[in-house]
């Protein structure tokens, strides 16, 4: 054969695999999001995985670029085969087991020294041994987020991929999983590519890793796969929600919830979808709120299965230019928050790092936390419920991305639509944001109505917002407008201003006016100034606390005259890690408008924060 035939033909046969097998892979061992996985009989895969730094993605593709798993027979030089030499003289280049190790859950920046600056691709691997509870039960691989792409492989297998940094996925492993020596390879790419949420462009760490909990979790053949139950829209007492079961013969199948504190118990039956829907009146229903963070233990089950969970049961709604929670007004003491523990470096993600921010939050005087500017991990919610703060929780959709761009939007609504779907329970969360400070085009405001409506077609119980911008009037700068064409689209007005820091000095503050055209609550999702833990100075000197301070003091002042000011969440709780901070001695790679420094101490301005929610305290 010459070589021009051989050529042709090793590409057909390339482009035959790669058509037949990139369906399978892609949707392979995928499954619909099991909710409350910590409800579930669990074996934990956190602590240390052997990871191998792979710049050059060389355990991805082969030297022609084709992925080795768009290959019929996996090569041994494919990480994922974690492949061992079979005798002395076969040369196999890598060695998970003699690899380095790295704690997940936890960012990889963070853990050593020469990953600080990583982009790129790593490549994490467990073994594990599992024993079944029931010869019939199914087994699931659950992560609670990795950023950015993990490409995921069980004991040579790909189950399949992940996109988004911030949200949970599973796949099933039930046919895969064996009693002993099982491996997880993963490959995990944090790679920012212009077309992805975020895109390239963002004021945050881009953390890479697996950033939360690994679990492996038995459910029985027929399993409570989601539920919803909140208070239905416009109703004090009358529940309403759904059971969805999974698995084969989920048709006609009893469930039954049960609150037992209210003696509550009401049988619904499936449709042939595994789904049945719930609406019941629960006269006499104690009503969560932030003085009084009320949550019942709510039990569903059917005659194979059962979950329980802590919800708590609230309104919110508005009504002209008013936030009502359980038919009252109210005003959102809040603030910012990125996923960082400052004091111990990088990403946060455990239940302790929750109670540590939050409690910060609450010594603030805040009833309200906006969790910027991507979804956080699920402790922070479940804190928040148990303590009685409201949450806001965002979609990574950061100022600039490719809005006419299909894939874009998927990728973006999928991140939605996983957040929704992991904290749509949560009493304490009562926004959700679509995006933060896009440029208003066209294409970007069909952008976000699509997403807009595909939340609410989800979830139409909880307010819509996205923090957009302000602008001064053509002629006189000094007035300011809101005349985003989205903000018909939200419930809450909500915008970032930073008049005194990126627009004049903190005393412009007091000749601006506002224009505000929509009569819907507003809410200002961002002020804020940059100050340097312990640099002092006067209230006119950068970076000084008494800046800070000073242009806090300014805004208040200027916002609160806003008549329909509904609430606040300054920038920010604590500083935050940034690479577009590099002002030596000063920023050092940390963006400083925290309240808190890294080392938590309090700056301030956080007094001045603290004492203006104490007098709205006491008006609301
Ligand atoms: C903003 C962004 C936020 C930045 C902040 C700043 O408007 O929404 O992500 O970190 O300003 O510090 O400039």
């Amino acid at each position: 054969m010459n070589k021009c035939i051989t050529t042709r033909l090793c590409g057909f046969i390339i482009i035959l695999s790669v058509f037949l097998c990139y369906p399978v892979i892609r949707s392979q061992g995928q499954t619909p999001l099991i909710q409350n996985i910590n409800n579930r009989a669990v074996l934990s895969l956190n602590g240390k995985w052997n990871y191998i730094i792979d710049p050059y993605e060389m355990g991805y593709y082969d030297y022609r670029a084709i992925p080795f798993d768009e290959n019929p027979k996996p090569q041994d030089r494919a990480f994922y085969t974690n492949a061992k030499p079979k005798d002395k003289s076969e040369r196999i280049e890598y060695d998970f087991d003699k690899s380095p190790t790295l704690l997940v859950p936890r960012d990889w920046n963070s853990q050593d020294e020469k990953l600080l600056y990583y982009e790129g691709t790593i490549w994490y691997k467990k073994s594990f041994n599992y024993h079944k509870d029931a010869a019939g039960n199914r087994v699931f691989l659950h992560f609670g987020a990795v950023n950015y792409r993990a490409d995921v492989y069980l004991n040579g297998k790909k189950l399949g991929y992940h996109k988004g940094g911030f949200t949970p996925f599973n796949f099933e492993i039930t046919d895969l999983v064996a009693e002993k020596d099982n491996f997880v390879i993963l490959r995990v790419c944090n790679t920012r590519k212009a077309e992805e949420v975020p895109t390239l462009n963002t004021d945050w760490w881009n953390y890479g890793g697996i950033t939360r909990d690994v679990n492996v979790a038995e459910t029985p053949a027929v399993f409570i796969c989601d539920y919803f139950l909140q208070l239905k829209k416009g109703s004090g007492d009358v529940l309403k929600g759904y059971v969805k079961l999974n698995g084969q013969g989920i048709s006609g199948k009893e469930v039954r919830l049960t609150i037992p504190e209210m003696k509550f118990e009401k049988t619904v039956i499936t449709d042939d979808a595994g789904f049945a829907a719930i609406e019941v009146a629960v006269p006499g229903l104690h009503r969560w709120s932030p003085e009084d963070p009320y949550l019942y233990d709510v039990k569903i089950s059917t005659s194979m299965d059962a979950v329980t969970d802590r919800i708590g049961f609230r309104m919110v709604e508005t009504s002209g230019m008013d936030i009502l929670l359980n038919g009252k007004p109210v005003f959102l003491r809040g603030i910012s928050i990125h996923e960082e523990n400052a004091i111990r470096g990088g990403r946060a993600y455990s239940r302790e790092d929750a109670i540590m921010l939050l409690t910060w939050a609450r010594e603030l005087g805040c009833n309200f936390v906006r969790l910027a500017h991507y979804p956080h991990n699920e402790n922070l919610a479940r804190v928040a419920d148990e303590m009685g703060i409201m949450v806001w929780e965002e979609n990574p959709v950061y100022w600039t991305i490719q809005w006419t761009n299909q894939e874009t939007f998927n990728t973006a609504a999928t991140q939605l639509k996983e957040m929704i779907s992991r904290d749509k329970n949560r009493a304490s969360v009562i926004v959700w944001s679509m995006a933060n400070e896009t440029p208003v085009t066209p294409e970007r405001l069909t952008f976000l109505k699509n997403l807009a409506d595909t939340a609410r077609s989800i979830d139409n119980v909880r307010l819509i917002s996205a923090a957009l911008e302000q602008h001064g009037t053509p002629g006189n700068e000094l007035v300011r407008t809101i005349e985003d064409p989205f903000a018909q689209y939200v419930d809450l007005v909500s915008f970032n201003e930073y008049i005194g820091w990126y627009d004049g000095l903190p005393d412009k503050c007091r000749k601006i006016e506002w224009n505000i055209l929509f009569k819907k609550p507003v809410f200002i999702s961002e002020f804020g100034a940059d100050a340097l833990g312990g640099m002092h100075g006067d209230s006119l000197t950068r970076w000084s606390e008494e800046y800070q301070q000073y242009m806090y003091r300014e805004t208040l002042g200027m916002i609160g005259k806003i008549p329909q000011l509904r609430g606040c969440s300054p920038w920010i709780l604590v500083d935050f890690r940034s690479p577009r901070r590099v002002l030596p001695g000063i920023q050092d790679g940390w963006n400083r408008k925290g309240l808190i420094s890294e080392t938590g101490n309090k700056k301030k301005a956080f007094y001045t924060l603290k004492e203006f929610y104490e007098t709205i305290s006491k008006k609301y």
